[in-house]
């Protein structure tokens, strides 16, 4: 299975399975889990410091023999810094959030780095496939976490018909019949973030896990478009302050205020009232936390079953 999958090939990986690499939650614990069990761990930068970074990717070689990555948060005050880290580091893949990374892809290029933005347009995604991006990642608003406008449903085929790299297919993916759905939309490979995070292997607090456990198809709410940055996370107290906030009209700077340190807050603090709770739409469905490798195994080999079953419903 998958030895002709352009993602694989590139990558040099055994399943065409990206974890998202989510801000401190994407570890080095969960990215080599995920690397050993045959997908493409990432670890996630988020808003780290240079050296804490640096430490992590260390963690990761030593844990992992497997190709691993990092993500790369543009807007993070530490950008310049921890692109130096992983050319420092020879990283073998990054994928970079909520931004545009072209000043960054001939540095990266050079070291034979392979560069995967996510995107959340078409526009972007031509943008950057000409700037030298090996592949993008389309990632659909019912992601967790900093997200775009358009829906994975429809942002995927759009992007696909747009590039001539492969595209891997993002938000809104938590089983088979979500990895065969991206296939059918023209994707190579998948990402999942709120999946991995209901994993033995994550280091999210207990709380946040179980949060995620409970969420039902409508408990995520989306925050922060005024700012013209949207985050969707669990909705709770935090959230309400935040929405009553906005619509009251308040600045920036008093929204950025509330915001700063409320994801550290719930990931390791376990305050999931105050903290901030990304996860995507698809917790909804998710009931039950595994090991990294039992996610994997039984999304692939649950494959087949759903492509017979397409099969049958077009008979
Ligand atoms: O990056 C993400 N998701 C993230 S990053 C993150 S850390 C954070 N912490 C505090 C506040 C906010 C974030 C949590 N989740 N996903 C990738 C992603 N990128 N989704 C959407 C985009 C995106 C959006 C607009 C990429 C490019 C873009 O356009 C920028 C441009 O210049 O055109």
């Amino acid at each position: 299975m998958f030895e002709n999958n352009a993602i694989c090939k590139l990558l040099n990986i055994k399943y065409p399975i990206f974890q998202g690499g989510m801000a401190w939650i994407g570890t080095a614990e969960l990215a080599s889990a995920v690397s050993n069990a045959g997908g493409l761990g990432i670890i996630g930068a988020g808003h780290m410091p240079p050296d804490v970074l640096r430490a992590e990717i260390q963690k990761c070689k030593g844990w992992t023999d497997k190709p691993f990555g990092v993500n790369i948060m543009l807007m993070s005050p530490f950008v310049k810094e921890v692109m130096q880290v992983v050319i420092d580091e020879r990283v073998s893949v990054i994928t970079t959030g909520a931004g545009n990374p072209g000043e960054y892809m001939p540095a990266l290029k050079e070291i034979g780095t392979k560069v995967i933005p996510v995107v959340a347009s078409v526009a972007l995604a031509k943008r950057l496939v000409r700037s030298g991006a090996d592949a993008v990642i389309a990632e659909g608003t019912e992601s967790g976490g900093h997200i775009g406008e358009i829906t994975t449903m429809a942002l995927l085929p759009q992007v696909v018909d747009a590039v001539d790299v492969p595209v891997i297919g993002a938000g809104g993916i938590g089983d088979s019949r979500g990895m065969a759905a991206a296939f059918a939309l023209g994707a190579q490979a998948i990402q999942m973030g709120s999946r991995f995070v209901l994993s033995e292997e994550c280091i999210a607090h207990p709380n946040y896990k179980e949060l995620v456990l409970k969420a039902k198809d409508r408990s995520t709410v989306v925050t922060g478009t005024t700012l013209g940055h949207p985050v969707r996370t669990i909705g709770n107290k935090l959230t309400r302050k935040y929405q009553e906030m906005e619509a009251n009209g308040a600045s920036a700077e008093e929204l950025e205020k509330l915001g700063a340190g409320s994801l550290h807050r719930a990931t390791h603090e376990g305050d999931v009232e105050n903290g901030s709770v990304m996860i995507g739409e698809i917790s909804g469905m998710l009931s039950d936390i595994k090991p990294v490798k039992a996610i994997i195994e039984d999304i692939v080999n649950g494959l087949p079953g759903v492509i017979t079953g397409i099969q049958e419903t077009c008979k």
